[in-house]
């Protein structure tokens, strides 16, 4: 669509212009730096989308709402966490997107994480705007109670912003089953209606099947179809694996299935190599020792004598999860989890494959090394859209007040997967990137989201 709304804008600045307009918020623009690296070639081909501004504005925020959390302790004593929610694009749909509760969370890396998420929404091809938002609070050695109070109290305040056709929060890193109850009481207590406006509900009040399973299995389901793809298949493959919360059992556990076999698993403490693999059994430990006791990843090498424990040493500038020998890397923890020493590591191993479980894991110099080796790098928006996905499945469930078995789900969620994994190529290859998932994500979603917010005007 040809406009003469506006001038012309040069792209040669639009980096530095963000950076000294958002000083300090390092994630977002890391975030950013990779998705405008892969679509200027478009915009430079397209002057509509110069014309209209659509980068200046997809990397505003709609809305930015940050809240004083006030929670008793155990011992009576009043604390006070930042509460946050990053409403991020509303041109495709509702915000969705996850809240996370840890230390680390600020403006900086809730913008990078919701700015991510317009475009993994976008490529799921269902109608997801996108957001994110969190707190500081670390739910770590806290008492239930403790985190059912500041669920509770988080809640009072952000359930004036959010509503099931306005934005429909969902887990990530220290928000699971267990907070979203607590969280979707509290709403239903304050608004007087059942209504799915969290995902991640529990299956006997609103949840969908296969939704705690869905981003590990989309992980899996998504490198599965880049193997094949390549005339290959994830059995008997050697996988290391980071993080040992919800993505990554889930990751292990379709891997496992398809005779693949993780070796590695983590937690901010340190990780543990298993060798002879982890198998059901002792994945069933390690769901029990996170979900149910809440304890620390070294207590697998207490109980397997196969394994080994190493705790972590951030001096060392690396992490040593990376360097044993394996076919496949599934970063399934935080971000920037994975340097440039550890790409070369996974080089030196044989990797074929990094495909990303979590949020941004891969440093931009890892990314650029494994792709100058030949290491197909499936970049997050893409490969861990599969959670996401499952959400808007949870909500078509409750829009409409059905109930569908695991079985449909999960085929629902493999379609979607596919369907990812063959837009992103199509967009790499008719943009002269043939085979580069990065560039094909990145593309995909954006023209997906520019191309709705030119169709709706200046706003
Ligand atoms: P969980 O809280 O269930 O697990 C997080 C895991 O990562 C834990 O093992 C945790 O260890 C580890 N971890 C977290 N922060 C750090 C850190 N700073 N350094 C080292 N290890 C860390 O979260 P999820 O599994 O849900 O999320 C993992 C990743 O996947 C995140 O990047 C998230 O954004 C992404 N993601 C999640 C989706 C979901 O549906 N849940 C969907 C798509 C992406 P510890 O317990 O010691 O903190
Ligand atoms: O990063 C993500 O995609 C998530 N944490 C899941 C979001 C959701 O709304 O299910």
């Amino acid at each position: 669509m040809e406009s003469t709304l506006m001038p012309e804008v040069s792209k040669s600045d639009f980096l530095d212009t963000l950076k000294s307009t958002t000083p300090g918020e390092t994630e977002f623009h890391q975030a950013v730096q990779e998705v405008h690296e892969s679509v200027a070639p478009v915009i430079e081909q397209h002057a509509e989308y110069r014309k209209h501004r659509i980068l200046e504005r997809i990397v505003e925020p709609e809305r930015i709402i940050s809240f004083r959390v006030t929670w008793i302790d155990d011992n009576g004593i009043p604390q006070v966490n930042r509460g946050y929610r990053v409403q991020m694009n509303s041109a495709i749909g509702p915000y969705k997107g996850g809240l996370r509760f840890h230390p680390s969370v600020n403006q900086s890396i809730l913008k990078f994480l919701g700015f991510e998420q317009i475009f993994k929404n976008a490529l799921t091809s269902l109608p997801l705007g996108g957001g994110k938002g969190g707190s500081n609070f670390d739910p770590k050695g806290k008492s239930d109670a403790e985190v059912m109070r500041f669920c509770q109290n988080f809640m009072l305040e952000l359930s004036k912003h959010i509503g099931h056709r306005i934005d429909i929060p969902a887990g990530d890193i220290g928000v699971g089953g267990r907070e979203i109850g607590y969280m979707y009481g509290m709403y239903r207590k304050i608004e007087n209606q059942f209504s799915g406006v969290l995902t991640g509900k529990g299956v006997k009040w609103g949840g969908s099947l296969i939704r705690p399973e869905a981003t590990g299995y989309g992980l899996v389901y998504f490198s599965q179809y880049i193997l094949e793809n390549n005339n290959d298949s994830m059995a008997g493959k050697t996988c290391l694996v980071s993080g040992s919360g919800n993505v990554a059992q889930y990751a292990m556990e379709k891997v496992i299935e398809l005779g693949g076999k993780p070796v590695t698993a983590s937690d901010s403490s340190g990780y543990i190599y298993d060798p002879a693999g982890i198998d059901t059994k002792k994945l069933e430990f390690i769901k029990e020792l996170k979900n149910e006791r809440r304890g620390r990843i070294a207590e697998y090498a207490d109980e397997f004598s196969t394994a080994e424990y190493f705790p972590t040493d951030r001096s060392m500038g690396y992490n040593p999860l990376w360097s044993h020998k394996a076919d496949l890397a599934l970063p399934c923890a935080t971000q920037n989890e994975l340097n440039e020493i550890d790409a070369q590591n996974l080089i030196n191993g044989g990797a074929i494959l990094v495909a990303e479980g979590a949020n941004m894991p891969c440093t931009p110099e890892a990314i650029n090394l494994l792709r100058d080796n030949g290491v197909i790098y499936a970049p997050g928006k893409a490969s861990n859209a599969g959670g996401v996905a499952t959400s808007g499945l949870e909500m078509v469930q409750n829009y409409s007040g059905s109930h569908w078995t695991s079985e449909e789900v999960d085929r629902r969620l493999k379609i979607i997967m596919k369907s990812i994994h063959d837009s992103c190529l199509h967009a790499a290859t008719k943009y002269s990137h043939d085979k580069d998932y990065m560039a094909g994500a990145n593309i995909a979603g954006f023209l997906k989201v520019a191309d709705s917010m030119i169709a709706q005007g200046v706003l």
